[in-house]
């Protein structure tokens, strides 16, 4: 039955997971449900309705669940499979643990995580992670670090940069993040209308803003830096009180690695912006401490672990890694930009923002976010601490 490739229904994931995996008892009772909420595939939970037993069964389909104007091929899943794999050597504990991936059918098996809930979901709910800033940064320096030329094996790591090759998923990044917030030429952007006339005015009508997101355009394209996570935003990251999972690695490839770091702050400050519109102080708060110990503790982690782990001879110059770090910090500064733009105008919203219901407290959000986009785009370079950031946001945050 599994011999040719079709977009299994849960009825027949359930047939899959009796036929190809070996977790089950052979007649042991299964249901499953079809648990997806993502852009792009379908998640499987197959469990047993006698034990405690389940498993997620990720299939990729040809093209994206959130519209079939995205074909894509369905390798994204080798590349999951493969990265999680990888990332579970470099920081154990962080990802799921994967265990079969299926060329044909283009499913991989791996953890079940129910007992963890979706960051963002939870940040909306107004729970705190006491661990994620420590987790984050530990995930981050150790799949981004020691990813690169400064640690590996030049060869070795070109060889990463050739069998984490993702056309298709950076096309979307470069499209989606890139290039349509800031055109108003054949672009699938989704402004909420009250700022129509705003990003009319400060991102379609902005020629320097527009130039300098070329110029990162290009960065993201050409820098092969480091095997990135390439879609870390807090939907990507699930939660409980003592653990943290980084999952949907399907946006991996061989990129800048402050796009990462860069994600996770402007996801960070999503779910400030929607504290600031319902006038939780405390939750604000936290997030604004949270973004200022991600900042620092990856500066600090990055340094550590180059200290320890660094082996190419030149990166070991005085001074080389404070250089290094200083060009991640300016890449994170810019992508903290572009993510917060491109997920308030452009085709792919966050619910942070979207859920605010009163339209006056929205189109505040909006602004705010955007305002300090601009900023860490057009001033990137200029903030290197965890302050730096943070000034950014109460800077625009008094300014609305
Ligand atoms: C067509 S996919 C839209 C967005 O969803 C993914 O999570 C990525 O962020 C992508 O940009
Ligand atoms: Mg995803």
């Amino acid at each position: 039955m599994f011999n040719e490739y079709f977009t299994m229904s849960e009825e027949q994931a359930i047939q899959y997971a009796k036929e190809k995996l070996t977790i089950f008892d052979e007649n042991e009772a299964l249901a499953c449900k079809e648990i997806g909420d993502g852009n792009l595939n379908y998640i499987f939970k197959v469990f047993s309705t006698e034990s405690d037993r389940s498993i997620i069964i990720k299939q990729s389909g040809p093209v994206a669940r959130i519209s079939d104007e995205f074909k894509l091929s369905p390798d994204r899943n080798r590349i999951e499979y493969e990265i999680l794999k990888y990332q579970d050597e470099l920081a154990p504990g962080l990802v799921p643990k994967v265990y079969q991936y299926d060329p044909i059918m283009n499913c991989t098996v791996m953890d079940d995580l129910s007992d963890h809930v979706i960051m963002r979901t939870e940040m909306i709910n107004r729970k705190q992670f006491p661990k994620f800033s420590q987790d984050i940064t530990d995930f981050m320096v150790k799949t981004l670090l020691l990813t690169t030329d400064v640690c590996l094996e030049h060869k070795h790591k070109k060889d990463l940069v050739k069998n984490f090759i993702n056309p298709e998923l950076c096309e979307i990044s470069e499209d989606l993040v890139y290039t349509e917030p800031f055109s108003d030429n054949n672009n699938r952007n989704d402004v909420f209308p009250p700022n129509t006339a705003w990003v009319e005015e400060h991102l379609y009508g902005d020629d320097a803003l527009k130039l300098e997101t070329a110029k990162l355009k290009f960065e993201f394209m050409n820098n092969a830096q480091s095997l990135v996570h390439g879609d870390l935003h807090t939907g990507s990251i699930f939660v409980k009180e003592d653990s943290t999972k980084i999952i949907d690695p399907e946006f991996a490839f061989y990129g800048p690695m402050g796009y990462d770091v860069g994600n996770v702050i402007a996801n960070l400050i999503f779910t400030w912006a929607n504290a600031d519109a319902y006038g939780d102080a405390v939750h604000k708060a936290w997030v604004e401490k949270t973004i200022v110990e991600v900042v620092d503790l990856f500066r600090e982690k990055f340094l550590t672990t180059w200290a320890e782990k660094a082996t190419e001879y030149t990166a070991n110059y005085k001074g080389f890694n404070e250089a290094y770090l200083e060009s991640v910090l300016k890449d994170t500064s810019a992508v903290t930009g572009l993510e917060s733009i491109r997920r308030t105008v452009g085709l792919a919203h966050v619910k942070d923002i979207t859920m605010i219901e009163d339209a006056e407290k929205r189109a505040r959000a909006e602004r705010m976010v955007m305002m300090a986009g601009k900023r860490f785009i057009m001033e990137r370079g200029a903030f290197l601490t965890g302050a730096d950031f943070l000034n950014v946001i109460k800077g625009v945050e008094s300014q609305f």
